[in-house]
């Protein structure tokens, strides 16, 4: 099946602050919604995506942070972070649902995550750079957690008075 562009939800939006369920098998409509991910955020364009962003509140998640040539896409369900490094890494992180903003997010510089991929195996591997970055930002996805809530409540309040004024924009047309 060909994949097809999903609509990005806009912050504020409830489905955004939710906790995703783990995904129990992976079916075909799953595997369906991973490639559609995948388009939605080669189009966007963005180095990662999570399930609630496209409004469903499994545990999916997918990336490709390669800046330069052959693509990397990465597709992980039910993704976890196993350890992280005391030592941390300073990133200015954007977000497709928080548009044309920008802020510096403190995380763990190099992760371990575990997950399952598109054949049902489960992985394991060790992230650092901006896939850490990037993984940490989607896993907090699923957990209802966006980057501002790292920040202090006046940056957080004047990015979210920012968001909803283009999400009210991108609605009129
Ligand atoms: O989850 C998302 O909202 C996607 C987000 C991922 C992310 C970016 C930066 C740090 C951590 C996580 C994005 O992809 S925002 C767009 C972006 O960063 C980008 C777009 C085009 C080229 C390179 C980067
Ligand atoms: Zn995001």
């Amino acid at each position: 099946m060909k994949a097809m562009k999903r609509q990005i939800l806009i912050h504020p939006d409830p489905r955004l602050k939710k906790a995703c369920a783990p995904v129990a098998d992976l079916s075909d409509e799953l595997r369906n919604l991973a490639e559609d991910m995948l388009e939605t955020m080669y189009d966007a364009p963005g180095i990662g995506l999570a399930a609630p962003q496209v409004g469903v509140l499994d545990r999916l998640i997918v990336m490709d942070c390669v800046k330069e040539g052959e693509p990397e896409p990465v597709v992980m369900f039910n993704p976890e972070v196993l350890s992280s490094s005391e030592e941390t890494n300073v990133y200015e992180e954007g977000c497709l649902s928080i548009p044309e903003q920008f802020a510096e997010v403190t995380r763990p510089k190099e992760v371990r995550v575990g997950w399952i991929d598109m054949d049902g195996n489960p992985q394991e591997k060790d992230f650092d750079g901006l896939w850490a970055t990037c993984v940490q930002h989607e896993i907090d996805h699923l957990n209802g957690k966006l980057f501002i809530d790292y920040l202090g409540p006046m940056k957080r309040q004047m990015m979210t008075r920012k968001s909803q004024k283009m999400k009210r924009e991108l609605a009129r047309g």
